[in-house]
């Protein structure tokens, strides 16, 4: 009697293994919500560096508290590490709030998200108070020059001579932020350019790791190409 050879299904090459992190976890329990911002801002490539650097650590997300104020910058925790905890405070007290959390909790890791006004002009009493009683908290100001959420007025970072579209002219002198958080004893301090991946990756290899101390990083979105805003070096303060 003839027999029928068994059609065997085609064996499949397995899948490679998901790319983890020292704990396990991949990138993708690193993301966020999709973002609102506007296509090409500043602040969406730094929620991706943050992305790849507490990936990259292999900080658990859970273990990190986010906490901002109020501005386009100050949305962009929502657009990383949804798994973690989050506030997005009043405008300009982004400071009390982290100070208040990390009195109630001493274990976890927290990173405060602020913008160049939300940090330097109607929180700046906040900021300074902050760098003086050295909180823990990885500080991160996403300066752009301007009020970005409510149509571009001038902050106090602006450069003097700026000018607006509307042609009016920034006559008041800028407030370095980094220089503050140098002055008042930040432990580690450092500039970058958003638009630059390389370098915003190696500030982030420069840093020590989180949860010792406070940390300040300004990271520019500038997109005026004007000298003072040309990416320096990192500053270690100790
Ligand atoms: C008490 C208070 N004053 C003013 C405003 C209006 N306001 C909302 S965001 C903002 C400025 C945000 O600028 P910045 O922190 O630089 O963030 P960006 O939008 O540029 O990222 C202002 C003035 C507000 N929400 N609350
Ligand atoms: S800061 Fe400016 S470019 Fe960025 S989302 Fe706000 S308005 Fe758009
Ligand atoms: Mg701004």
């Amino acid at each position: 009697m003839a027999t029928t050879p068994a059609t065997s299904a085609p064996v499949e090459a397995p899948k490679p293994a998901a790319k983890t992190n020292r704990i396990g976890l991949q990138v993708l329990d690193y993301r966020g919500g999709k973002t609102t911002l506007c296509a090409g801002c500043g602040h969406n490539a730094i929620s991706e560096r943050i992305i790849d650097a507490f990936y990259e650590m292999g900080i658990k997300p859970e273990r990190l508290m986010k906490l901002s104020g109020i501005g386009c910058s100050s949305k962009s925790p929502a657009y990383f590490m949804s798994r973690s905890h989050s506030f997005n405070s009043v405008h300009g007290r982004m400071p009390s709030v982290a100070t208040g959390a990390l009195l109630a909790n001493r274990t976890m890791k927290a990173l405060g998200v602020s913008g160049d006004g939300d940090t330097a002009s109607i929180g700046v009493g906040q900021f300074v108070h902050l760098m003086r009683r050295n909180v823990p908290v990885i500080y991160i100001i996403e300066d752009n020059g301007v009020y970005g959420l409510t149509k571009g007025q001038f902050s106090a970072t602006a450069d003097i001579g700026s000018k607006l579209k509307t042609g009016v002219i920034n006559d008041l002198p800028p407030i370095d932020t980094c220089s503050l958080a140098i002055q008042l004893g930040a432990t580690f301090v450092g500039r970058s350019f958003s638009g630059d991946k390389k370098q915003l990756l190696a500030m982030r290899l420069r840093a020590p790791l989180p949860g010792d101390r406070r940390r300040v990083r300004s990271r520019h979105n500038d997109q005026r190409g004007d000298a003072r805003r040309q990416p320096s070096a990192p500053a270690q303060v100790t």
